[in-house]
């Protein structure tokens, strides 16, 4: 339901990232909208597809290794949306997550997207609320 609205002739594509244990394959999963397929570009890092309709659902791990960051772009194009994925627990990793956003939001073919910044594993007793991650990630 969230996503018919979106239904057309256009293929929109949606990016699903942030830094590793966020929880953005259990939310690729969660959606339940088709079959997961995992590619591992020759560069070697995984991509998680998922195509619904005309909704085209893209999943990788942002952060650590420089070498394979050039390659982020070529899944950039034509992008329509990001949710950024943020583990609200992971306290340590608040500002390496944030340092990722601004990197990425940089880039030229991203200027246009939508960005969400879903602010994940509320259910945990160390979470920081919604408003603390969006102060620390957004601002
Ligand atoms: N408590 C809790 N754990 C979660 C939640 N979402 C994901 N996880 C767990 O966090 C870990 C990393 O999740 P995963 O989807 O693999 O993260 P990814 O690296 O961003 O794809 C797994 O053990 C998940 O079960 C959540 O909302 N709450
Ligand atoms: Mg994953």
């Amino acid at each position: 339901i969230l996503f018919s609205g979106l239904f057309g002739t256009r293929e929109m594509r949606i990016l699903i990232l942030g830094l590793d244990g966020a929880g953005k394959t259990t939310i690729l999963y969660r959606l339940q909208v088709g079959e997961v397929v995992t590619t591992i570009p020759t560069i070697g890092f995984n991509v998680e597809t998922v195509t619904y309709k005309n909704l085209k659902f893209q999943v990788w791990d942002l952060g650590g290794q420089t070498s394979i960051r050039p390659y982020w772009r070529c899944y950039y194009s034509n992008t329509d949306a990001v949710i950024y994925v943020v583990d609200s627990s992971d306290r340590d990793r608040m500002g390496i997550s944030k340092s990722e956003l601004v990197a990425m939001l940089e880039e030229e073919e991203l200027k246009k997207a939508i960005l969400v910044v879903f602010a994940n594993k509320q259910d945990m007793d160390q979470a920081m609320t919604p408003t603390e991650v969006a102060n620390l990630q957004c601002q």
